[in-house]
């Protein structure tokens, strides 16, 4: 992969030196200067045809939400590129993946979306949607969506796990709380011998009449129960949970009368990100819903144990979901 993407690297930056020739010539040849990059790449193939001056297509997306949703947008943004074999990707906010991750495709950048680009929007936010793989890779295309599959990535997986490294300062502060949950129940191996479960429950903005409205459910703690006992019979007893929330306080006051019967941790007070470090730092995961979980989910590896339950029965978001495009083939799938 690694040799992969460099020869890809060349293969951009000499598109880059082309691009730029071709940018001379439009702007010497036209009488007036046209200061808009978009625009002279569109005056590329109407007035001198694509088979003189052969310009390469841009794939587009405009993110939305907070790091699940960011993290699922440059994800499958990338995937489709690769797919289809695009070299020039334009993301349009994702904030949050900037300040977390070492972000290095630099086939991606940081932009407004092209003002030329044909938008397309995806059929449901959580299903693949085969049509977004097909387009010519000389069109500038605009994905309208939030893209919530792993069918969209699976092709360059390594590739998305490598682009998710956390920065430096993330990672640093998630070891170190690791370390100090594991003083904490006197794991003096440093994790070798003991298994750590993530386990993250989603409530927050779930619990607003609005979202409940349209369909996210905030799942129930029998749930989580379940899934700590299948832990149990899956690795034994010497397994410490690492609880993280955005709604910490709740999952306190409902399983720290736990703590006799099982050794537990609650996270608290840290940016999401560093959470999210904390559990890709464990070896399984249990994740409610939401996608930020889920990528959570993904980051450990492992097992994962997720909720059957994402949407509220006979809500909208319910319609939206294609379960076997969003549940990674191997998760385990509990009510
Ligand atoms: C377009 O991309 C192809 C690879 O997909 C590359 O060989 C070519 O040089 C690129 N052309 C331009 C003008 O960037
Ligand atoms: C993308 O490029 C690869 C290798 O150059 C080629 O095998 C594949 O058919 C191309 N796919 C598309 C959709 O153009
Ligand atoms: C850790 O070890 C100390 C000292 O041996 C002991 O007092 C404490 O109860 C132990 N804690 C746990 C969680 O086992
Ligand atoms: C962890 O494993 C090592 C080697 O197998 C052993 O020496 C050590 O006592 C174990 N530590 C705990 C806390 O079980
Ligand atoms: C913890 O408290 C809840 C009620 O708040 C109760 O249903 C549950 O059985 C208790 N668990 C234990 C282990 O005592
Ligand atoms: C939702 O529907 C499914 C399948 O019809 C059912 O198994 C599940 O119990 C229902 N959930 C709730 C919370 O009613
Ligand atoms: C399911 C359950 O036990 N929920 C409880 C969690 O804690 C809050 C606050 O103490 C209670 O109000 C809930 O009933």
């Amino acid at each position: 992969m690694a040799r992969l993407c460099s020869a890809k690297r060349r293969t951009v930056c000499l598109g880059v030196l082309l691009l730029s020739i071709l940018q001379m010539l439009v702007y010497f040849m036209s009488t007036r200067h046209i200061g808009n990059v978009h625009m002279q790449s569109g005056i590329h193939s109407t007035r001198y045809g694509d088979h003189l001056l052969l310009r390469n297509g841009t794939l587009s997306i405009a993110i939305y939400g907070r790091l699940g949703n960011q993290m699922f947008g440059y994800a499958s943004i990338l995937g489709l590129a690769y797919t289809m074999n695009f070299s020039n990707i334009v993301i349009d906010g994702g904030g949050d993946l900037l300040s977390s991750f070492q972000l290095s495709n630099n086939m991606v950048s940081f932009s407004p979306i092209p003002l030329n680009a044909k938008h397309v929007e995806e059929m449901r936010c959580c299903a693949f949607d085969e049509r977004l793989t097909m387009f010519s890779n000389k069109e500038d295309i605009n994905v309208v969506g939030y893209l919530l599959s792993w069918k969209y990535f699976y092709n360059i997986e390594k590739h998305i796990r490598k682009e998710f490294t956390f920065v430096t300062s993330i990672l640093s502060k998630a070891k170190q709380i690791k370390l100090d949950i594991a003083s904490m129940f006197n794991d003096t191996s440093l994790f070798k011998n003991r298994t750590y479960i993530g386990v993250h429950i989603r409530r927050g903005d779930f619990l607003l009449e609005s979202k409940i409205k349209f369909g996210h459910y905030p799942v129930s703690k029998d749930y989580i129960i379940h899934a700590i006992q299948l832990c149990t019979k899956m690795f034994g007893e010497d397994i410490i949970f690492v609880f993280c929330s955005d709604d910490i306080r709740w999952v306190k006051r409902n399983f720290s009368n736990f703590t006799d019967k099982w050794k537990m941790a609650f996270v608290e007070d840290n940016p999401a990100a560093v959470d999210m470090a904390v559990l890709s730092l464990c070896d399984h995961t249990i994740v409610t819903t939401g996608s930020y979980g889920w990528w959570a989910a993904w980051l450990a590896g492992g097992k994962t144990i997720i909720s059957k339950q994402q949407a509220r029965n006979g809500s909208y978001l319910s319609t939206q979901f294609a379960y076997p495009d969003y549940f990674y083939p191997d998760w385990i799938i509990i009510e």
